[in-house]
């Protein structure tokens, strides 16, 4: 009984929401994101030499001014002007996180609720671009596809794209890969989810009839 009632949560859960993706689209700078001026929204540009998301965690290898200058992908405003590159410019270098084939951030660290919103913004790798995202539960919420590699490694800008993901359930994690190293840049996270309608249930049900009594109002 118990089982089944939690897969009755769980259905609800899965049309309780729906998924917008966003990319992959042209981005220089900031105001090129869809959520720029959105309230709350964290930015982390790497300038600072670190990954600062509050509750999240990235799996980044090294920072991209680990390599020589030359290699470096930053987002082109972050060297202060828009000039097809994020490595010549009034702010000197920009910097990106980097790893092998996939790199990935994770939400929900030290129990902050997920966010609604969350997106970055490819700036270097090869084709094909596979951009994935995940619910709560750890469950695909979908994938895009991109072609816009420039087939240098050389810091240029008008390859980069922005690839993001809103999600009113929350979203766990987000991911993206490509064949050989991968580079990102602009990571944006904003919103704070809802306990989801599945997680409801099952608190009702642990409580006693709480559940019963929510059910016919949740059909
Ligand atoms: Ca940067
Ligand atoms: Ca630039
Ligand atoms: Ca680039
Ligand atoms: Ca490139």
């Amino acid at each position: 009984m118990k089982l089944f009632l939690i897969g009755v949560g769980m259905a609800v859960s899965a049309g309780a929401f729906a998924q917008t993706f966003y990319g992959p689209t042209p981005y220089l700078q900031h105001s090129d994101s869809p959520w720029f001026g959105m309230a709350g929204l964290q930015l982390e540009d790497a300038e600072d030499g670190s990954f600062d998301i509050v509750g999240a965690f990235c799996d980044y290898a090294f920072l991209s001014s680990s390599f020589v200058e030359g290699l470096i992908d930053s987002v082109d405003i972050d060297d202060g002007i828009l000039n097809g590159t994020g490595q010549q410019g009034p702010a000197g270098v920009g910097d990106a996180f980097w790893n092998v084939s996939s790199m990935s951030i994770w939400f929900g660290i030290n129990n902050v609720a997920l966010p609604t919103h969350a997106g970055f913004v490819w700036t270097d790798g090869d084709n094909p671009i596979v951009f994935e995202a995940f619910d709560a539960n750890g469950v695909s919420l979908g994938t895009l596809n991109g072609q816009h590699a420039d087939n240098s490694y050389l810091g240029g800008t008008d390859e980069d794209r922005f690839y993001g993901v809103s999600y009113a359930g929350g979203i766990s994690r987000i991911t993206i890969g490509n064949p050989n190293g991968v580079e990102i840049d602009h990571i944006q996270v904003a919103g704070a989810a809802v306990p989801e309608p599945a997680t409801m249930v099952g608190l009702g049900i642990a409580l006693g009839c709480l559940a019963k009594r929510r059910r016919p109002a949740r059909a």
